[in-house]
């Protein structure tokens, strides 16, 4: 069956918008995805007919929830293909993932313990190593990356040392849409008696994930990124990880029996789940996987990286246009400056044509300082832009060009 663009147009309201007064060209997905009707349907029938809390209730309105959010782990188990909806924990979305990881097997690590990471990270997966840094004095290591994007698997091997505990990388840049080779960096890893912790952020909507696949001790994503409800995300963990960890927050539903005298935790996963989870959102992820997965998770993937090529290939006729990010095989995501004008002088003009992109440092400022820029102007696609939308951009980006070069 052929790529029907327009159908999928159709179920998502928001793309019939104007912006300014010009069609929503919305090229902003690596942000935020925008929600097909089948998700706001189901988090407006939660609110209308089935909402009570999870976990907690006899009667049957709880039950219905419970089930609804149960039903959503085993989907997104399935999705990336764990062994036991054991080892899906509910968060709010990756930055929390990454923070429990980093807060409770950091707890596990000494003085002295290494991890790694690489240049390329989103400061979710920098700034919770650094607090744990500071508190325990653990070391951190940086895998460098060369001009296209690619990292360095050479200097990757070369930091490892008897003191390696860890390693935490992106699957894919939200700068540069290099897609990391973290099945082998997962191998290496493991060779090396260390773990793996993937930030799937940017990959869950772009790619097929296998965990066991790939080999991750951890992986991590967020649902509105992937079509799916805001404050909703998910942390893979290995079972073993994860019953050795102890918990990240204390409160309801994480507990196996409380006393002054001393508290047990819940089993799996819920030990990781305290207080009432957004359970709304959490039943809804479930009809993002389905929705990706009724167009095909291959089926988007080619789309995107024939829109990436066909944007790439314009782009670079616009005059002083420079791209961020040329690894083989990269996601559809396409970081740009023109000439010497300022990303953010780009990103309003940009605004007032209807397109919507994002600028500046993306949440990546130690991958700023390695291209020696402040930002940049960040074009990403997902399953429901056209080739026509690309043709408005590269339009719009050659009058940018011509007003501010
Ligand atoms: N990147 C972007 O515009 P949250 O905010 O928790 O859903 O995701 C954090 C995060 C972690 N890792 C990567 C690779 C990411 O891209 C993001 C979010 C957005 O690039 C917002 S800064």
């Amino acid at each position: 069956m052929s790529y029907d663009v327009n159908a999928i147009r159709a179920d998502f309201p928001i793309l019939d918008r104007k912006v300014n007064g010009k069609p929503l060209v919305y090229f902003d997905n690596a942000a935020t995805s925008q929600t097909p009707r089948c998700v706001v349907d189901d988090i407006d029938d939660t609110y209308y007919h089935t909402k009570a809390n999870v976990h907690r209730g006899v009667h049957t309105l709880s039950q219905e929830a419970t089930a609804a959010m149960e039903e959503s782990r085993e989907c997104a188990r399935r999705f990336i293909n764990a062994a036991s909806t054991d080892e899906i924990i509910f968060t709010r979305g990756t930055t929390e993932a990454l923070n429990l990881v980093a807060s409770s097997y950091g707890s596990l690590l000494s003085p002295g313990d290494e991890i790694i990471l690489t240049v390329m990270e989103h400061h979710s997966n920098i700034v919770p190593w650094q607090l744990l840094a500071s508190r325990s004095g653990v070391v951190i290591k940086v895998v460098p990356c060369d001009d296209r994007g690619v990292l360095d698997l050479d200097a990757y091997r070369s930091l490892f040392t008897g003191r390696t505990r860890l390693v935490s990388v992106a699957h894919v840049s939200n700068v540069l849409g290099t897609v990391n080779p973290v099945a082998e960096m997962a191998r290496i890893a493991h060779e090396h008696g260390a773990v793996i912790c993937v930030d799937g952020a940017q990959a869950v909507s772009h790619l097929k994930v296998d965990v066991r696949g790939i080999g991750a001790d951890f992986y991590a994503f967020s649902s509105h990124k992937m079509y799916g409800p805001t404050a909703t995300g998910i942390l893979y963990g290995r079972r073993e990880l994860l019953e050795a960890m102890p918990p990240y927050q204390g409160g309801g539903e994480m507990i196996g029996h409380v006393s002054f005298g001393g508290t047990t935790w819940a089993d799996l996963p819920y030990k990781f789940e305290a207080g009432t989870p957004d359970f709304v959102g959490a039943a809804a992820l479930k009809e993002a996987i389905e929705y990706m997965e009724r167009i095909g998770i291959d089926a988007i993937a080619a789309h995107e990286h024939e829109l990436l090529e066909y944007a790439t290939e314009g782009m670079l006729t616009v005059p002083g246009l420079r791209i961020y990010g040329t690894a083989p095989g990269k996601a559809a995501v396409i970081s740009f400056l023109i000439g010497t004008a300022h990303h953010y002088d780009t990103g309003i003009l940009l605004d007032q044509l209807g397109i919507a992109v994002r600028t500046g440092h993306h949440c990546a400022q130690p991958l700023m300082e390695r291209f020696g820029i402040e930002g940049t102007v960040r074009a990403s696609f997902a399953a429901y832009n056209t080739r026509e939308e690309v043709d408005s951009f590269i339009a719009a980006l050659r009058r940018v060009a011509a007003m501010l070069v």
